[in-house]
């Protein structure tokens, strides 16, 4: 078992890995910035670290200074949540040549995902469905890119293999606009990412974005924890989000499961993991892999009753999985609303003072949040102050609860999306389920 971890993250993610460090008996080490020395982990934690100004880049990003902070402190590993340098394939690195063990897969395999070509063609070898493409970068042979796109078939989508999460893409409708696109995308993505590979999908129009997450230890088992459905999302923030998704069988979702698990196998995957797929008449694509702990694991954890965190720290010190697929369970329907730090009309920021805070509660409810009476929000980081999750026997009582939750809730002192969620939980498309990935932006007339 690890005996310290460096909590290498701020906010509700910061708490819910202290959380269950405690739980198993780990120690822990808070390292924030100047502006977090307020945050309520930094509080509980045996030990805390400040390393560095409020910026980002200064502190959460900051990889000498968490090395240095993990050096001093006498820990073994770094949990590094979601975000920041979750993904960062030359942090977990680092992290490993400097002696620490990093909380999440191998480098090599976050470098794999992180590269979509690689990532899409690792799956597609292990057997999980992909969206019809290239099947690889698109080279500077104009006419066998224009013999490609008709093969697939207009629409078409150009995506940047260093993108990901809604970063460096454009659809094409038409051969007299590929090849500009192309050469557009490809300058954007090398601008952006450093890396101007590209490569060509079909573009699915209306679909719903349903996700997968596994686990996998580092003695060839991995398991499927079933899926969420993270439709409702606006500009690529995902607003609520769902566990199971509405309408997948128990066939469909052991099949694609373990097709996830099996893929996880092949390439000797460790730690939690997701598989994010587009599903569009009845059928998965798979488009990205994330490496990380997700914001939205809470549903999947309240549906399954597996604590996501804590099989993330156990595998980190080398246990096998708690669970056989034989142990998972769907049981009743689990929903999450994101709570913002934000003006519910015009999605601006809200930072400043919490002067009341009346969280609420009853079966069913949980709420992951970081904040307190009298905490004040900065304005450096994600606007995301917390989380609300309800879970109940079916989607029904699940939704009944959330509309119960979301009034009892107060926050005063900032603005918060509170009732956009109440006109969400409110809306009769929403609650018939399975609305795509477009509904949200059409709802508010963007
Ligand atoms: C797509 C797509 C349609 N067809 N790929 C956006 C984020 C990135 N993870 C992939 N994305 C998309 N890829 C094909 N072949 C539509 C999207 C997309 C989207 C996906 C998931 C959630 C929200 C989205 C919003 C707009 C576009």
């Amino acid at each position: 078992m690890l005996e310290k971890v460096v909590i290498a993250n701020r906010g509700e993610i910061a708490l819910r890995i202290l959380r269950a460090c405690r739980e198993l008996g780990i120690a822990t080490v808070a390292v924030h910035s100047e502006a977090d020395r307020d945050l309520k982990h930094v509080r509980l934690a045996d030990e805390s670290v400040c390393i560095g100004p409020a910026a980002s880049t200064e502190s959460y990003l900051n990889v000498p200074a968490i090395i240095s902070a993990a050096e001093v402190c006498d820990a073994v590993a770094i949990h590094p949540g979601y975000g920041f340098l979750s993904e960062n394939a030359d942090f977990a690195e680092r992290v490993e040549s400097s002696g620490f063990t990093f909380i999440g897969p191998r480098p090599e395999t976050i470098r794999l995902m992180g590269d979509k070509i690689t990532a899409i063609e690792a799956m597609k070898k292990a057997g999980v469905p992909t969206v019809p493409g290239s099947d690889g970068p698109l080279d500077d042979d104009k006419e066998r890119s224009i013999r490609l796109a008709r093969e697939i078939g207009y629409p078409v989508i150009v995506k940047a293999a260093g993108g990901g999460g809604g970063r460096g893409m454009r659809v094409v409708h038409s051969e007299a606009a590929l090849l500009n696109a192309i050469s557009l995308t490809r300058a954007e993505a090398g601008a952006a990412f450093g890396n101007d590979t590209v490569y060509m999908e079909k573009f699915l129009e209306n679909p719903r974005h349903v996700e997968f997450q596994i686990l996998a230890d580092e003695h060839g088992n991995a398991i499927h924890l079933a899926e969420r459905d993270c439709s409702m999302q606006r500009r690529h923030q995902k607003v609520v989000e769902e566990a199971p998704a509405p309408g997948i069988s128990p066939e469909l979702r052991a099949k694609i499961g373990e097709r996830c698990a099996e893929a996880c196998r092949q390439i000797g995957y460790r730690g939690a993991g997701t598989f994010e797929f587009l599903y569009e008449n009845g059928e998965f694509y798979f488009i990205e892999m994330n490496t990380r702990v997700q914001v939205e694991h809470p549903v999947t954890e309240m549906i399954t009753g597996v604590d996501i965190v804590k099989e993330q720290l156990l595998i980190a010190g080398g246990a096998p999985l708690s669970y056989t697929q034989d142990d998972i369970q769907v049981r009743g329907h689990a929903i999450e609303c994101r709570i913002n730090a934000e003006d519910p009309e015009t999605f601006m920021p809200s930072p400043g003072d919490i002067t009341a805070l009346h969280v609420p509660g009853g079966p069913g409810v949980r709420v992951d949040t970081h904040v307190y009476d009298g905490y004040r929000v900065p304005p450096y980081y994600d606007s995301m102050i917390g989380k609300l999750i309800t879970h109940g026997e079916n989607r029904d009582v699940a939704i009944a609860r959330m509309r119960g939750a979301l009034s009892e809730m107060v926050i005063s002192g900032i603005k918060t999306n509170i009732p956009l969620q109440a006109e969400i939980m409110a809306d009769g498309n929403f609650a018939a389920g399975g609305v795509n990935i477009h509904y949200l932006e059409k709802k508010l007339g963007l």
